[in-house]
């Protein structure tokens, strides 16, 4: 029977690129990805959903520009990292299941389920990852908490897996990568056509790193300002208005009336006391100038420089300590986005403003106008824009 007319079979595929040594060496790599990834990511959701024994830092003012631009571009270094190892492994399909059932193949069908849930959990974190950067979400799930779920499968099954292919892992590691593959001729299937390949493994191994690294670079633009240029991946490399990117829009945000309306005023509520601020009075009060970044739980991030009221001050107006926690409420009712909670190391921080300039203009109104909150090292979403209202939280 011709070759062509039964399904393939491990052996058909002879590259010899198709090598434990590619596929420990890319895997080791990939895996350490993953691990930047996931602790970057959990350290991004506890830094929006702060867990009671986890007190958030409040500095230095950086912090979650590195953090998150790191946890995107292991994202995105992942990307040509699994391809390839994907590839070094994927005659493993056709591989036979051993049979009768033995004990042997049970262990062996457990391991490929266990490949299973590893190789399709870290596809839908670099895809569902990849279109959070791209603000395309064609899916009925919250984003964040499917991303945080699948990311302790994903560690977990590398875990597992690692533990498994030790033995493999460490010999593959040790083989030079270019000498002749040490396989019995007896297990290659003889009909098998012999590549004679126009790549050596090193070359292989060379251009995958190549292909991450470019990656990276191409991201990596929209948070480092030098490397925008080359950056045709940083989806926000572009400028916004003074000089700042612009995540959710006036427009979209339902706010293009009520931003600019004269009636507004800043509401301060510290149990039965209350105060309500114009913008004007805002002016009058103390002002004080920071440089702090923008830093979007998309990877992108933007220097600039606030100028505004410190938060304490404010909570001062209504009797209330510096470190009290407020709940901070904005006109932008149509998002999720348009409320947030300032814990009370960042209400005391001199570094936290309800700023009304961005590098020395008055905000525009895709920036918050009239006011908003700019805090050091926190995730850009708490940096609620178009803020009406401070409550203490009691
Ligand atoms: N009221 C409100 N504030 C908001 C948002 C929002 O959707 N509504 N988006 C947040 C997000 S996700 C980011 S990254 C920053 C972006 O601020 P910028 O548009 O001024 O760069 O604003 C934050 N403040
Ligand atoms: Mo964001």
């Amino acid at each position: 029977m011709s070759s062509r007319l039964r399904p393939p079979r491990e052996a058909d595929f002879s590259s010899p690129l198709r090598d434990d040594r590619v596929t420990a060496r890319v895997g080791l790599w990939l895996g350490i990805a993953f691990l930047v990834a996931f602790l970057t990511g959990v350290f991004s959701h506890y830094g929006q959903d702060t867990p009671g024994w986890f007190t958030y830092p409040t500095g230095p003012v950086s912090l979650y520009r590195i953090t998150q631009g790191i946890h995107v571009l292991a994202g995105t270094a992942a990307v040509p990292l699994l391809l390839v190892k994907l590839w070094s492994v994927y005659p493993k399909l056709f591989a036979r299941l051993p049979w009768p059932p033995s004990r042997a193949g049970l262990v062996n069908g457990l391991e490929r389920a266990s490949v299973a849930v590893l190789v399709s959990s870290a596809i839908f974190q670099l895809v569902t990852g990849l279109q959070n950067m791209t603000h395309w979400y064609p899916w009925g799930f919250s984003f964040r908490s499917g991303h945080y779920a699948v990311a302790w499968v994903a560690i977990g099954s590398i875990l597992v897996h690692v533990a498994v292919k030790l033995p493999i892992i460490r010999d593959a590691l040790v083989l030079p990568i270019d000498a002749a593959t040490p396989m019995p001729v007896a297990e290659r299937d003889i009909n098998a056509r012999v590549a004679d390949p126009a790549l050596s493994r090193r070359a292989l191994l060379r251009t995958t790193w190549a292909a991450a690294g470019l990656a990276v670079l191409a991201t990596a633009g929209q948070s480092v300002s030098w490397l925008r240029d080359v950056s045709i991946f940083g989806v926000r490399s572009g400028d916004g208005p003074q000089g700042v990117p612009v995540n959710r829009s006036s427009v979209e945000a339902g706010v293009t009336k009520t931003a600019l309306d004269p009636g507004w005023r800043l509401t301060l509520v510290n149990g039965s006391v209350k105060r309500q601020l114009t913008r004007a009075e805002l002016e009058a009060m103390p002002q004080h100038t920071r440089s702090l970044p923008i830093a979007c739980v998309e990877g992108w991030s933007a220097g600039a420089t606030w100028t505004g009221v410190l938060m304490a001050d404010l909570a001062a107006l209504v009797d209330a300590p510096a470190d009290s926690e407020l709940f901070i409420s904005s006109l932008d009712l149509n998002g999720t986005f348009g409320t947030s909670t300032l814990p009370p190391q960042f209400t005391a921080n001199s570094n936290t403003l309800l700023a009304l300039k961005v590098n020395g203009e008055t905000l525009d109104i895709e920036h918050g106008y009239p006011c908003r909150v700019i805090a050091p090292a926190r995730p850009g979403v708490l940096q609620t824009k178009w803020v009406t209202s401070l409550e203490v939280v009691a």
